[in-house]
């Protein structure tokens, strides 16, 4: 079962489309042009992404796979045998979080599951596979964005606390942002709470461009399905043709940068806006950052936020890392 942030629905959905409407005209009057990245997962897009995951450029995946494959024991001994709450932001499909879910299950029954996302679809197919494939485990999901999960954390159970935050998801974040959310993870949670996050390491540039830029164009397919959403949910006038994906790795800020770049000069109207935008020739909306990280970023950003490192594992290529965090 899951709950959705908000008891009533259809208000939850008007306030959510005031977000989003506020969101895309802050984003569009700025001098550089941007957009929030959680605004790509809607139900095509957390589907678009689930096939970004599957891709042969994109590793990220793949590695924390195999990391999460060999963590179970040592998770589990860290708990000591004490009834405790998994709880995930951005859960997606779980197709990860299902390994260690299975590790821990042949070890211990002594816990539930507590996955949250922003997808309302990604969370109805999750509670039903997750029935199928492990009946046996408590599962109460949460609909709602990180901010509204993190406070919700707060007013739940006593028990301890595994907090995972997987798949790179914190690299959305650029550092300051990072440590803001991350103290406030901390401070919802109690004395011996964990946290476990996984971090796409620096590596060659060459493998960072690919994973971003793959060659079926799915990446790009998830970039313009933003524009589409806009067209869909607040009367935008897209032509997405007239956009063409970017992905390139920003060395100074150790990160990829997506961007849509507008292939003329356009005028767009947004009719939940009532307003109309100039998109120039070449002039670029930026979407998202993903942050890559060295093992001493990972070190620093836990030390400036509370935490203390017990343990990092890392996949066999040393792409991918995976840290596992004490209050
Ligand atoms: C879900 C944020 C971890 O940054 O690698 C994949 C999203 N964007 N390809 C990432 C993404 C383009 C992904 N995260």
């Amino acid at each position: 079962s899951y709950l959705v942030l908000d008891s009533l629905r259809h208000q939850t959905q008007d306030v959510l489309k005031e977000q989003f409407a506020f969101d895309v005209l802050m984003g569009f009057s700025a001098p550089s042009k941007f957009l929030p990245s959680k605004y790509f997962y809607d139900a095509t897009g957390s589907r678009l992404f689930e096939q970004i995951t599957e891709l042969e450029e994109y590793y990220p995946t793949r590695c924390e796979f195999e990391i999460l494959n060999k963590v179970g024991g040592e998770i589990a001994e860290f708990m000591q045998g004490k009834p405790f709450e998994i709880v995930e932001l951005g859960a997606g499909d779980g197709r990860k979080t299902k390994v260690l879910l299975s590790q821990l299950l042949k070890l211990t029954d002594q816990f539930s599951y507590i996955p949250i996302d922003i997808s309302e679809s990604a969370m109805a197919d999750l509670d039903d596979s997750l029935k199928q494939s492990h009946p046996s485990l408590t599962t109460h999901g949460i609909v709602g964005d990180y901010f509204a999960s993190i406070r919700h954390l707060e007013n739940t159970s006593d028990r301890r606390k595994l907090v995972l935050l997987l798949g790179s998801n914190i690299g959305n974040f650029d550092f300051p942002s990072a440590k803001r959310f991350l103290h406030s993870i901390w401070k919802c949670l109690n004395h011996n709470d964990l946290l476990l996050m996984g971090f796409d390491l620096k590596k060659d540039i060459e493998v960072l461009t690919r994973a971003y830029n793959d060659k079926h164009g799915i990446t790009r397919d998830f970039n313009l399905n933003v524009l589409t959403r806009i067209n869909t949910e607040l009367d935008g006038e897209f032509d997405i043709q007239r956009f063409t994906h970017h992905g390139m790795y920003n060395p100074r800020h150790g990160a990829m940068e997506s961007y849509l770049v507008s292939l003329e000069h356009q005028e767009v109207h947004i009719g939940a806006l009532e307003k109309t935008f100039e998109f120039n020739a070449h002039e670029a909306i930026h979407l998202e950052l993903s942050h890559k990280y060295l093992l001493s970023d990972m070190q620093h950003l836990a030390e400036q936020t509370g935490f203390s490192v017990l343990k990092n594992w890392q996949d066999s290529q040393c792409y991918f890392a995976d840290g596992l965090w004490q209050v």
